[in-house]
């Protein structure tokens, strides 16, 4: 598989099923020449200035009307892929999308492999690496924050600041390039501390490591708003766990039952969080059992604790906290984890059982207590409050942080050697690499397997 040729390409943008409307993206080489074959109206696709809609039926191979569609035509280099193209809109269904899809294949269109519409625009100057990697996140942003962050970084944000960041490393490297142009002679006779002062802009490279670091940071949170958190509810049997996993989704999904241990599989659902997208699972209570099906759910269960990044530990607070939640709550699986103690049956249990302090006293029967949950749980997985975060930009993408991260130390590494006052031939190495790292966040240093592995996570039609 390899992207890198303008031959006509097309795919079903839309989700595949029963829908009001389908799109058909296609772009490339003849693409509206291709198209205006199976079209009712042929001329009025192929004279369409860029930019308009044109009205008429797609036709199978036959010439038999296919379905009624609006076709918007896009002539190059004013458009999302920088080619001509059109995107073609159908009534939705997936035999419609399908035989539509069929027909331009038999015209000449091949399927876009994922991303390539995409990989197109970055190809033809349309977007740079960010902003192509925004687009993804964009799609796939599960909460109104994820989406804000990812807006911005499609904006050209993200973009902007690298750029910026990397101009003040250039200007730091050319400085020392001038400097490497001394004849061998003149610098052995520098002594040490005119030598290091030989990278003469010093503190231009420590402006940028600061920025880079402050961008590496905003990694975690980013992540979190885009990738999501997993957070488990876990505790002894009875003790509440898939009634509080009901309250907190406001609806009824698992089920509650009156004996203890039958909820006997784990049931999960996404929820927003202040804004971040948190994959909530309950657990059927992890206890001995020789009983294989519910042995089955109770490893289930353990591998689900493993995995998670916070804890709902609930406690029955009509019985209060006994052995097996001590023995619990110190096992390997749960000890050490971000944890938050939820105390619940406050409804009945508040003159039983005295909850010690810093924990959440609920009732999931009644609801009580319950909306203070969302903040500890943001609290617990932020590091901070959520919501707090000024508007400075971000790093979401693993790809960029990794990228960054490497720059960081390359930058480190020259301003060290610098105040050891070492040569600057040995020096610029590290600063011509870590410009070359932020050359390739945005995509001006790249080879194809780099893109090839970005573009191929997209999905098909992006
Ligand atoms: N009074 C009261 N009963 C509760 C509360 N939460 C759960 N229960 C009851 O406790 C029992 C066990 O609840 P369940 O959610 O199935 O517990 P799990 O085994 O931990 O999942 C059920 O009878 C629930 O109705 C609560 O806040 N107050
Ligand atoms: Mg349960």
């Amino acid at each position: 598989m390899f992207y890198g040729d303008d031959s006509p390409i097309a795919a079903v943008a839309t989700p595949p099923g029963q829908g009001a409307l389908a799109v058909i993206r296609t772009s490339g080489k003849n693409a509206i020449e291709l198209l205006a074959e199976r079209f009712s109206a042929p001329r009025k696709l192929t004279t369409a200035a860029g930019n308009t809609i044109v009205y008429g039926w797609i036709l199978g191979k036959d010439r038999s009307r296919l379905d009624e569609t609006l076709v918007s035509v896009y002539r190059a280099p004013k458009s999302y892929t920088g080619e001509d193209g059109a995107d073609i809109s159908c009534h939705g269904g997936y035999a419609v999308a399908k035989a539509a899809l069929e027909t331009l294949h038999d015209a000449g269109f091949r399927d876009a492999l994922p991303g390539e519409f995409t990989f197109r625009a970055f190809m033809n100057g349309k977007l740079d690496l960010t902003r192509a990697e925004s687009v993804m996140e964009i799609v796939s942003a599960k909460t109104d924050k994820a989406h804000a962050g990812a807006v911005r970084r499609l904006s050209g944000d993200l973009e902007t600041e690298i750029r910026a960041i990397k101009e003040k490393l250039v200007r730091v490297l050319a400085g020392a390039e001038l400097f490497l142009d001394y004849s061998e002679d003149e610098f052995a006779e520098a002594d040490a501390d005119e030598r290091s002062g030989m990278l003469p802009q010093r503190e231009l490279a420590r402006e940028a490591l600061a920025e880079l670091r402050e961008l590496a940071a905003s990694f975690h949170i980013e992540n979190l708003y885009q990738e999501g958190a997993l957070a488990v509810i876990a505790g002894r049997p009875n003790a509440g766990k898939s009634s509080l996993f009901n309250r907190l989704l406001k609806e009824d999904r698992a089920i509650v039952s009156e004996s203890p241990g039958a909820t006997r599989d784990w049931l999960e659902a996404w929820i927003a969080v202040e804004g971040i997208p948190v994959r909530l699972a309950d657990t059927a209570g992890i206890r001995d059992s020789s009983d294989a099906i519910e042995k089955n759910s109770v490893e289930r269960s353990i591998e689900l604790i493993k995995c998670a990044d916070v804890i709902l530990y609930i406690v029955d607070g009509t019985v209060g906290l006994v052995d097996e939640d001590k023995r619990l709550l110190h096992s390997e699986e749960i000890a050490g984890k971000p944890l938050i103690m939820v105390w619940n049956k406050d409804d009945v249990a508040r003159d039983m059982t005295d909850p010690p302090a810093g924990v959440e006293r609920v009732s999931a029967k009644t609801g009580k207590g319950v909306p203070n949950l969302p903040a500890r749980i943001a609290e617990a997985l932020a590091g901070r409050k959520a919501d707090a975060e000024g508007g400075r930009i971000g790093v979401a993408s693993a790809r960029q942080k990794a990228l960054i991260d490497k720059a960081v130390e390359q930058v480190v590494d020259a301003l060290d050697m610098a105040d050891k006052g070492r040569a600057l031939d040995i020096i610029a190495p590290s600063l011509r690499e870590a410009v070359d790292c932020l050359g390739e966040i945005t995509g001006e240093v790249s080879t194809a397997d780099i893109l090839e592995v970005m573009f191929s996570s997209f999905c098909v039609g992006k």
